[in-house]
């Protein structure tokens, strides 16, 4: 990041109070670029992160990547062969998406090469099987890999390489959010927003998708007379003919191969595999959606304390039971976010320390440098102002933390102040 981009995004953010925006309608198009040679990181931050809209990157932008010649065949299909040898004992999660089980779908585990078995059966009989409709979904094909094995699959564009979801539990080492992808033509995720609203990027190894993309805010016009929101958007007279739904239609976007789709921050989305097709998406989080995360989160805690608000006057330690329940319910709570903000700190504080473009092993982004340092410590100043002085992050009990929430926010104020010649 250069210091102008650095500057114009605090002033932006400033503007409009921390957060990326969200509401209005969805652009008529989605927009396209076209040439990697043309289009820079700075292109993207004032273009899309800062605005909050997506975007189609063209197949010239992952050209270079091994999955597409190593898993699909000169065809276009995908190498079924290559892919049982390379991976067929790997354990995989597979979703039904014949069957609706709240608003997602019962997933369950097998083999790689039971899976593409299944996708081979299906093929011979026109499409379908009696065994439902499978995708395999959400495999952490990263976490099963070797980094050079790795290497020769994908790599990290740099427009999505300021990444503090991965960054955080690569340094704790258990988890991520680095996901393939795979299933027949005919199989879908049905309608969602995404974790903890991070972006998502996505790209098709081979195949192509559909993406029907709400903007932050019109799901609220799909919402039935419970407040639920729709498993499938293109059901029922919710879409696209219900006349009070003409202001909020999806932008629909094909996806394809070889193409790189960048989903915004808290844009409800659903996609439809138009072919056979094997992608490659990441879920993000970084100091441009930060605020949007920990607005997401306090709203996640409301929810869950006005569930069991009749309980409030008579158990004792009510606070804490609504951080176990937030925690079951989202995947995190106060205290987890808390510890993801000062992993990030400590290892952003470690660069303006060393005042170099980066400190080796630490995978602060692709060098996205000195300046995305500063950007981000800015950011996660003003996000843990916000947690310290909320009513129920001080509910929480930090005796035991490392680092003091109040000690970490002064530390992250006064690297911010000796930032200022930067
Ligand atoms: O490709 C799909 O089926 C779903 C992908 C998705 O929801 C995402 O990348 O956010
Ligand atoms: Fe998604």
């Amino acid at each position: 990041m250069d210091r102008a981009t650095r500057v114009a995004a605090e002033q932006h953010l400033r503007g409009a109070g921390g957060r990326v925006p969200g509401g209005g309608r969805a652009p008529c198009r989605v927009a396209f670029i076209p040439d990697p040679c043309a289009f820079s990181y700075a292109d993207f931050v004032t273009g899309f992160l800062l605005p909050n809209l997506p975007c189609v990157f063209s197949s010239a932008f992952t050209e270079a990547w091994g999955s597409r010649r190593r898993w699909v065949t000169p065809a276009g299909k995908p190498d079924f062969e290559y892919l049982v040898r390379e991976y067929g004992d790997v354990v995989v999660p597979v979703a039904n998406c014949a069957v609706q089980e709240y608003n997602s779908n019962p997933k369950e585990h097998m083999p790689l090469r039971d899976y593409i078995a299944y996708w081979q059966e299906c093929a011979q009989h026109g499409g379908s099987s009696p065994r439902g409709c499978l995708y395999l979904k959400d495999w952490h094909l990263c976490r099963d890999s070797s980094a050079e094995g790795l290497e020769a699959v994908f790599t990290l564009p740099v427009y999505f390489s300021s990444d503090w979801l991965n960054e955080f539990w690569d340094a704790l080492g258990v988890d991520d959010y680095r996901f393939v992808y795979a299933g027949p033509r005919g199989t879908w995720s049905p309608f969602h927003a995404d974790i903890f609203r991070s972006y998502s990027w996505s790209v098709n190894v081979c195949g192509r998708k559909k993406w029907l993309l709400f903007p932050p805010g019109q799901e609220e016009a799909l919402r039935d007379s419970r407040g639920s929101l729709p498993y499938d958007v293109t059901l029922g007279n919710t879409y696209p003919q219900s006349a009070h739904l003409q202001s909020s239609l999806p932008l629909e976007v094909t996806q394809e191969a070889g193409e790189m789709l960048f989903v915004p921050s808290g844009w409800h989305h659903q996609v439809h595999n138009l072919d056979d097709t094997i992608s490659i998406n990441h879920n993000w989080v970084n100091g441009f959606n930060l605020a949007n995360m920990w607005h997401f989160l306090q709203q996640e805690l409301q929810a869950v304390q006005r569930e069991v608000s009749q309980w409030k006057d008579s158990m004792p330690d009510w606070h804490h039971h609504c951080q176990v329940i937030m925690r079951a319910c989202s995947g995190i709570n106060f205290e987890e976010f808390y510890h993801f903000l000062e992993v990030i700190a400590e290892r952003r504080l470690l660069v303006l320390g060393q005042g170099k473009e980066g400190v080796p092993g630490c995978s602060m982004g692709l060098g996205l440098g000195l300046q995305q340092a500063v950007f981000d410590i800015g950011r996660l100043a003003e996000v843990l102002a916000s947690v310290v002085a909320h009513p129920d992050f001080q509910q929480v009990d930090t005796s035991t933390f490392s680092t003091r929430p109040q000690d970490l926010l002064r530390q992250l104020q006064d690297a911010l102040g000796s930032t200022e010649a930067l």
